[in-house]
């Protein structure tokens, strides 16, 4: 028998999920004014009730002073939200959202889920609705032993392929500095310090590793931006400021509640997701809240940044 030719169509992709964006957020992404996403784990998973609902504000305020708009992205009923409203944020720091990272938005969608974003799941809804600049405390990265336990954050991998600026305070140190540091150099991530040859260590101003490259203002941080993005580069940008100087956690402290969160984290065998709000809480009970402060202080820091290079990106016209 003679065989028949049958026009074969590829299937159709699935539409794409919506992604909710505030009026205000809509309006200022339309209109190409300076927009900052903020994640919202930092908010559930990493500081405690009710700090993170005054955090979230504040946080918000910090970037509307500066003249950008805030963008906190979170999942809620299995819709991703790119701005929240106050009953949003309400939620989001209410407890029980789950921990979303990128693999977990179409989970979170399908099931209809609250979730909140980390900054890979974050750079992932921002990308995705034109918001390119990003604000948060610290990045995951590599985790100590994981030569045996092979837990990376997936935000290097998200960093690498999403073309976001996140401003952050470095890594915490009980992650691998120099692995991290190596693997954002392997997903050609720029890592470039703000006023520091050091990259920093979240609670610490200096984590004992020099960054690559230094900006000092942020018309300067914009220059970077705009040329690596300019170039075709599809990695993202880490932009590291240090945690104010006055807002510094005492370096013994530091040291005691890292050797102390260490162990603690062995002995109750907390592993994968678990890991850094677990170690997140030691500090903020060993430390009698001088390490939320310090929290605290560097993410809205870091917000303030994030505007101001919004800003200056927004001055000139855009190629
Ligand atoms: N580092 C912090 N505070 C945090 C986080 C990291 O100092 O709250 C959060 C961020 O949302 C980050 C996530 O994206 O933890 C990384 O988690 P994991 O290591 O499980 O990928
Ligand atoms: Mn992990």
């Amino acid at each position: 028998m003679p065989h028949v030719p049958v026009p074969v169509s590829p299937p159709a992709p699935p539409p794409p999920t919506p992604i909710v964006l505030s009026q205000e957020v809509a309006d200022a992404v339309a209109t190409g004014r300076p927009v900052i996403a903020l994640e919202s784990t930092l908010l559930a998973h990493g500081l405690p009730s009710p700090h993170n609902r005054a955090a979230a504000d504040d946080l918000e305020t910090a970037v509307r002073a500066q003249g950008a708009v805030p963008a906190t992205v979170a999942v809620l009923d299995g819709v991703p939200r790119v701005g929240l409203s106050g009953p949003e944020l309400d939620r989001v720091c209410g407890g029980g959202l789950v921990k979303l990272s990128a693999r977990d938005l179409g989970v979170a969608v399908a099931l209809g889920r609250d979730g909140a974003t980390t900054v890979a799941a974050t750079a992932a809804l921002a990308h995705a609705v034109g918001v390119a600049l990003f604000a948060t405390g610290g990045l995951g990265g590599v985790h100590r032993g994981a030569r045996d336990t092979w837990d990376v954050s997936a935000d290097l991998a998200a960093l690498a392929g999403t073309g976001v600026l996140v401003v952050c305070s470095g890594v915490k140190s009980i992650l691998d500095v120099p692995a991290t540091l190596e693997v954002l150099e392997t997903g050609s991530v720029p890592v470039i310090g703000y006023r520091t040859d050091a990259f920093p260590g979240f609670y610490r101003r200096d984590s004992g590793h020099p960054v690559p490259w230094r900006v000092d203002t942020p018309t300067e941080a914009a220059a970077v931006w705009r040329a690596h993005r300019s170039l075709g580069s599809p990695s993202g940008m880490v932009l590291a400021q240090p945690v104010p100087e006055a807002n510094e956690l005492d370096a013994g402290l530091h040291d005691r509640l890292l050797e102390e969160g260490t162990a603690l984290l062995a002995r109750r065998r907390i592993t994968g997701k678990d890991v850094t709000p677990a170690l997140l809480e030691h500090f903020h009970a060993g430390s009698g809240g001088a390490s939320l402060r310090t929290n605290i202080a560097l993410v809205r820091a870091n917000a303030e940044l994030a505007a101001q290079v919004a800003v200056a990106l927004a001055a000139r016209p855009r190629p």
